[in-house]
């Protein structure tokens, strides 16, 4: 199984960032029900290690939250934005909840993951779209700020490889309490 972790956003939310998909030519926009914040990529596990992660997991204790979407920016590869996204504001609350999970994950038996966090939701994935229209984009965004989201559970998502896109499922939901 190709999983990951993420939290996953309230539908008025999914709507609101749908109304920004759009007005750059190239761009291939993420369905509104794929949105999420990727708190960890785990990868491909089989069976019986995706068992060990669920329970560890599953034995994760942390307080429930709000976060805030904030800004707009962009992921590069190589020199060519690659990824368009709306950023998540500043939280040491999602921080110690993903620190959490890191090292949870690492019990578990996982690699240590070396990048480091920086939460966002992505908007679209491209190749090659002129940077001047992409600046463009994010000058244009950069001002959006949602409205509180309460963030009371994690989800640990598969993910499939889907015809256009990936299709993301929701296997287990931890709680936040
Ligand atoms: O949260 P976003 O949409 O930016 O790009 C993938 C997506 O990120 C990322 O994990 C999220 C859920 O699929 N992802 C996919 N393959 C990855 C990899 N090999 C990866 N992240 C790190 N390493």
């Amino acid at each position: 199984m190709r999983l990951f972790v993420a939290l996953d956003l309230p539908h008025s939310l999914r709507e609101r960032l749908s109304w920004m998909a759009g007005g750059l030519p190239g761009a291939r926009w993420v369905a509104p029900e794929n949105y999420h914040v990727t708190l960890r990529f785990i990868g491909e596990l089989p069976g019986y290690r995706a068992e060990e992660v669920d329970q560890a997991l599953a034995a994760l204790r942390a307080p429930g939250f709000t976060l805030q979407l904030a800004g707009a920016g962009t992921f590069e590869k190589g020199g060519r934005v690659n990824s368009l996204w709306i950023g998540v504001e500043r939280n040491p609350q999602l921080d110690h909840l993903q620190t959490k999970i890191e090292t949870a994950l690492q019990r578990a038996g996982l690699e240590r993951e070396r990048r480091r966090f920086l939460p966002h939701v992505t908007l679209a994935r491209m190749d090659g779209v002129p940077e001047a229209k992409i600046a463009g984009w994010v000058a244009g965004h950069n001002l959006f700020r949602s409205q509180p989201v309460l963030v009371e559970h994690f989800t640990l998502f598969s993910s499939r490889l889907g015809k256009e896109q990936a299709v993301y499922t929701p296997e287990v939901e931890y709680e936040l309490v």
